[in-house]
């Protein structure tokens, strides 16, 4: 069957009527950012589709105006922790209560080229999002996150010096993890990651989501270049949108003033010892000691002087030298790279897409094929897979994955409308 009608199948098979989930028994719900994703890849063949996918990720919005990670539209039972474990929930749906990365006003803006009343539709729901992230997660706007989940990449090893630094509840309830019903252990978090993730959990629930109390009291805070980087890049559309719209120069000038405490603050992530954008435990200043798969998002964000930029290439031109399919997720040169296990090595199709996007923008044309190329060759050699060994190209944790199956088509449609012009 070619690669076009299985990716197809994936996105028919996780479709659930106004959502699609990421993939079936590993993650029965929607996620935030799988589903901004996933209508980039409906949008190749069905519009409207696609804008019902936006629609119904807007429908999870809580009154302070964040986006959970997780929307709960279903009473399935086989992820943990669902809605009990997370408790009373501000939003019309019940969610997680914290965030993800902030891709929605990229792709919407990618989405609605020529429909200004679509951009009309959203535009207030995305606003209120920034506003939130600067709001409740900004320090001196440095854009920071309370829990590995909210960043996107679970069990990094880009967390562990926060996580360290935190104590499992003492008052801990028991819980059984399902993840490891669904895939291979050997590919997923550890016990004692998920102990502390529960425990971030925990204690939101007991402040009763009050987020700006959690950032500030919380157990666990770092920066992270993924949301910061994601975020800025987003500011960037959001401004481009508001122009088109014309919305009132207060909503113009207040992007404005994000885009530029974004840029100032995207120093704050450069580990002058690595020499690469890295996460920052902000409590101790202590920086993550590798490169990772979100660190060469500056050329995405368009944000980092000249020479951060070509040091950002070099560790791309280092890392391209020891892996065989890029862009992997943690630094083969770190001792915690493991190349199957999660966000530990394995790359991933999301973060190849955004990386390469951004090389591409900002005139790097051979480093961002190298992570298409990465990408595409490990899904025609393995399928589409929720992540890849860097080394062997071999698909880990779950199959028939709905984002790879995204993106793939978008950059598939993206190739046929070249070659048709
Ligand atoms: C927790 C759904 C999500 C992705 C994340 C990825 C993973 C969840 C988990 O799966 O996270 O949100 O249980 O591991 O890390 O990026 O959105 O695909």
């Amino acid at each position: 069957m070619s690669l076009k009608k299985q990716a197809l199948d994936i996105l028919a098979l996780n479709d659930r009527g106004t959502y699609t989930i990421p993939t079936q028994g590993l993650y029965p719900h929607q996620w935030n950012w799988d589903s901004v994703f996933i209508a980039l890849g409906i949008a190749t063949y069905d519009s409207d589709r696609a804008w019902t996918e936006i629609l119904s990720l807007l429908e999870g919005q809580w009154p302070d105006g964040m986006i959970p990670s997780i929307i709960f539209r279903s009473d399935e039972p086989g992820y943990f922790p669902g809605p009990d474990r997370w408790g009373d929930t501000p939003g019309a749906i019940a969610s997680t209560g914290v965030s993800q990365p902030p891709v929605l006003a990229t792709i919407v803006r990618q989405l609605t080229v020529g429909d200004q009343q679509r951009r009309k539709d959203v535009f207030d729901q995305m606003f209120a999002w920034h506003a939130w992230f600067h709001d409740k997660r900004g320090i001196d706007g440095l854009i920071t996150n309370v829990h590995p989940w909210e960043t996107g990449r679970d069990n990094c090893p880009e967390w562990d010096i926060g996580l360290d630094r935190m104590d499992v509840a003492p008052d801990l309830a028991p819980y059984t993890r399902q993840d490891n019903k669904h895939s291979d252990p050997r590919f997923r978090p550890t016990e004692l990651q998920y102990d502390k993730y529960i425990s971030i959990v925990q204690f939101g629930e007991s402040i009763g989501w009050d987020q700006r109390r959690l950032t500030d009291e919380g157990p666990f805070l770092m920066g992270d270049p993924n949301l910061h980087f994601i975020l800025l890049r987003a500011n960037r559309d959001l401004l481009a949108m508001a122009k088109d719209i014309g919305k009132p120069p207060t909503v113009i000038a207040q992007i404005e003033a994000w885009i530029e405490a974004g840029l100032k603050a995207a120093d704050r992530l450069w580990n002058p010892e690595l020499e690469a954008f890295t996460a920052i435990d902000v409590r101790s200043g202590t920086f993550s000691p590798g490169f990772s798969n979100c660190s060469g998002l500056c050329f995405y964000a368009d944000a980092g002087s000249v020479e951060q930029r070509s040091k950002t290439l070099a560790h791309l031109d280092r890392i391209n030298a020891d892996v065989n399919y890029m862009l992997p997720s943690w630094d083969p040169n770190d001792d915690a790279f493991e190349p199957q296990r999660y966000w530990c090595g394995p790359l991933w199709a999301q973060m190849n897409y955004l990386t390469s996007m951004g090389l591409r923008e900002q005139g790097y044309a051979a480093h961002a094929m190298e992570l298409r190329c990465g990408l595409i060759d490990a899904i025609e050699k393995s399928g589409f897979w929720e992540c890849f060994d860097p080394m062997t190209g071999e698909g880990c944790v779950s199959r028939n994955f709905s984002w790879t199956a995204a993106i793939w088509l978008a950059w598939d449609n993206e190739t046929q409308q070249q070659g048709a012009a």
